[in-house]
């Protein structure tokens, strides 16, 4: 349904279901924990709850039992109204989970492929208008980073390579929580390079907090990081609360289990 106040444009999530095997996930910084699919399943539905919730028809990607990061659909592709990137994820056992989107996603968009030796993960790309932020974390090589701006820079976006440490992607240490205001861990990446932005810091206690959803004028935002909460509230941006501390075992963060775009 067209939103109010906006065009009569569609706002699409994809999403796809919790695999059974996520148990045996990839994991970077974190120490491998127990996960409960079925709590991590419930704690999804509210996330994909809270998409319709913010005005976003949901579209489900197909299931991939024996792929146990499927769930995080952000790492396969970035869509601007121009076009999509079929990326490539800088973890092998990953590499399988775009063939399902491409097949999605070539129905709303032209679909533009990232090649090996190149990897780069949808997680460490960050836009702002029209520059990318893409980071150059574990998963994201300098090829990837080439031949992404290879692409949208034929679609007018400029792309700024961004030094990301003690974390797994760029996205993990900053996100856009409002229109011209970033939500930063400084101690992972050096708000500067961003320009002229408004920076909100997270709390010093709440180390991954940085990663939150904008969407339909809300901002979805793990339930989980309590103080940082706090102050994105004060600052006036209207948070949408979520169960999210079940894929956070997994490394999964609020922006991984979606990619949002206009139909
Ligand atoms: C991985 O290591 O690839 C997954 N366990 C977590 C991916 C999270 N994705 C994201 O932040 N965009």
């Amino acid at each position: 349904m067209p939103r109010a106040g906006y065009d009569l444009a569609m706002l699409y999530a994809i999403t796809r279901e919790v695999s059974a095997a996520i148990g045996r996930c990839e994991l970077t910084h974190l120490t491998r924990l127990e996960i409960d699919v079925a709590r991590a399943r419930a704690q999804h539905a509210a996330y994909e709850r809270a998409l319709e919730a913010c005005g976003a028809a949901i579209l489900r990607a197909d299931r991939e039992p024996e792929m146990p990061d499927a769930v995080f659909v952000e790492d396969t592709a970035v869509v601007v109204p121009e076009g999509a990137v079929i990326m490539q994820p800088g973890a092998p056992s990953r590499s399988a989970e775009c063939e399902s989107i491409i097949r999605l996603l070539s129905q709303h968009r032209t679909c533009a492929r990232i090649y090996a030796p190149a990897t780069i993960d949808g997680g460490d790309v960050l836009r702002i208008g029209k520059t990318f932020f893409v980071g150059r974390s574990a998963r994201t090589n300098v090829d990837g980073v080439e031949q992404f701006a290879a692409i949208v820079g034929r679609w007018g976006y400029r792309v700024e390579p961004v030094e990301v440490t003690g974390c797994l992607h760029l996205k993990s240490a900053v996100t856009c929580v409002g229109e011209g205001i970033i939500l930063v861990n400084p101690k992972w990446v050096d708000a500067s390079v961003f320009g002229t932005v408004d920076v909100l810091e997270v709390d010093a206690a709440e180390e991954y907090a940085a990663n939150g959803l904008p969407i339909g004028g809300k901002l979805i935002y793990p339930d989980h990081f309590p103080r940082t909460r706090e102050r994105l509230m004060k600052r006036g941006i209207d948070v949408f609360t979520v169960p999210a501390d079940e894929l956070a075992k997994a490394e999964g963060a609020v922006t991984c289990c979606s990619i949002v775009f206009e139909g």
